[in-house]
């Protein structure tokens, strides 16, 4: 049932959830400290020509350090709930049968720091830095990869559940399986048939529906869990309505020859099956499995998150196909060259609660600016807030119009590692000097607090 009341003329539903997130690897640094074993993007950083500059992430933000300084301004700007993940081999000891406890006592330390602050932790369990011994093992593809998941959880869930109870298991399985096993452009930076993609797919689609099963038995307060996949959203040329119905079909498309789609992820998750497209599209690079894998990777969720950056805009065809419609020249693009399209919160969590009548939490959303401090010693980012304003207002409307969207998470808190774009692409309310570790607020984290304290009202008097 959508929650839409009077508190969302003007605002947003009582309960809606605020928040900032980021990922381990992106942040923390400290790759080689206190037990902590190697990840596939730390072999992948080493790989010549494979990051940007050949920037790496073996410190970044020094959070592992840092983190009480983090919280504390997190506290400063209001921020209700930060999403972070955990480092699968910062917890994880290849060799022993113990989990690394300095690894544990660092995220031990972490929530305590954020529930005194009275911030709400919401754990990603894999956020991409699968560790290198395992992938040596044969990584995802690997059919025990879903028991190596399975004890990493449970440590996880045994460990931090009597605080913990935001749970998301794994973060865009698109892109660690596309771009890193099909494309080689990500860690670990193999290119697997199209059928190894699609059976290392499948196996994170078990080791999923595993982590929901271990959260749902020993968590020790009462969980909400989730999954946060990524894929491609499009928006309808016009409101006509043969052109929104291409948009809900471009945007549930599954393409043949790749993995970066919706449904081929979500349908498992939320439907117990995998869509007809995609198995007409897959063909017999499609995987062959137990029926009763589906009911193992269709465990109920509480909520489906959404990363969504912007919106491809398609237009139906009279044939009844669709079709991209090309952008304007000097369409508004942000640093990463994603064309500013707010209407992508619109649409994305429209078809998405309409195809799976979930709850939606928008997990990631934000834009890659090139952020400097300013002769005033500010980071000024006018981008950004107006970015942030058009998005929180185009989410708004689908709220009134009844999708049940529960909560906004920024990608992202601070400036961090941005994958194989190294430290170029700047994300963050935050902004980080990365040769110093100096944190600045740009102007925008002040207008994100408005927001916070206003419940969203600010965003209707500017
Ligand atoms: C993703 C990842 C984040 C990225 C962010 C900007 O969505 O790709 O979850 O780690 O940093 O999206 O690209």
């Amino acid at each position: 049932m959508a929650i839409v009341s009077s508190e969302t003329a003007g605002g947003f539903p009582k309960g809606f959830v605020w928040g900032v997130s980021t990922s381990a690897y992106q942040i923390e640094g400290a790759t080689r400290e206190d037990g902590r074993e190697a990840s596939v993007w730390d072999t992948f950083c080493q790989r010549e020509g494979a990051v940007l500059s050949g920037d790496t992430a073996d410190v970044t933000c020094d959070h592992y350090h840092r983190f009480r300084e983090d919280v504390k301004l997190m506290s400063e700007f209001q921020v209700p709930a930060y999403r972070l993940s955990i480092s699968w081999p910062r917890v994880m000891s290849t060799d022993s049968s113990q989990p690394n406890e300095l690894g544990l006592a660092f995220y031990d330390a972490l929530i305590d720091e954020l529930l005194a602050a009275g911030i709400s932790p919401w754990v990603t369990l894999f956020h991409w830095d699968f560790p290198q011994s395992r992938h040596d093992q044969g990584g995802w593809l690997n059919p025990r990869c879903v028991d190596w998941f399975a004890e990493y959880a449970s440590t996880v869930v045994e460990r931090l559940s009597d605080r913990v109870t935001q749970w998301i298991t794994v973060n865009e399985p698109q892109c660690f399986l596309h771009f890193g096993h099909g494309l080689g452009i990500n860690a670990p930076g193999v290119k697997l048939s199209l059928a190894d993609q699609l059976t290392a797919a499948h196996h994170v689609l078990l080791a999923h529906g595993r982590a929901v099963a271990i959260i749902r038995e020993h968590a020790k307060l009462p969980p909400q869990v989730g999954w946060a996949p990524v894929g491609i959203t499009c928006s309808p040329a016009t409101e006509d309505r043969a052109h929104q119905e291409a948009a809900r079909r471009a945007t549930m498309d599954v393409k043949a020859d790749n993995l970066w789609n919706n449904t081929w992820f979500s349908d498992p998750v939320f439907l117990g099956h995998y869509p007809e497209e995609g198995l007409r599209a897959y063909g017999k690079a499609a995987p062959k499995y137990a029926a009763s894998d589906m009911q193992h990777i269709a465990a109920p969720l509480d909520f489906l998150g959404l990363n969504i950056y912007t919106a491809m805009p398609v237009e139906s065809q009279a044939d009844g196909s669709w079709s991209e419609v090309s952008l304007a020249p000097g369409t508004a693009r942000t640093a990463f060259d994603w064309p500013v399209r707010e209407e992508c919160l619109y649409w994305g969590p429209k078809f998405h609660a309409e195809r799976y009548g979930v709850p939606i939490v928008i997990t990631e959303n934000g834009m890659a600016n090139i952020d400097w401090p300013a002769r005033d010693g500010r980071v000024h980012d006018p981008q950004r807030i107006d970015y942030l304003h058009r998005h929180l207002l185009a989410l708004h409307r689908g709220i009134v119009e009844g999708v049940d969207v529960r909560g906004y998470f920024h990608w992202s808190w601070m400036d961090n590692f941005e994958w194989a774009e190294g430290f170029r692409r700047r994300f963050g309310l935050i902004y980080v000097d990365f040769e110093s570790g100096l944190r600045r607020p740009k102007d925008s984290a002040a207008w994100y607090r408005e927001v916070i304290r206003s419940h969203g009202r600010s965003l209707f008097t500017e």
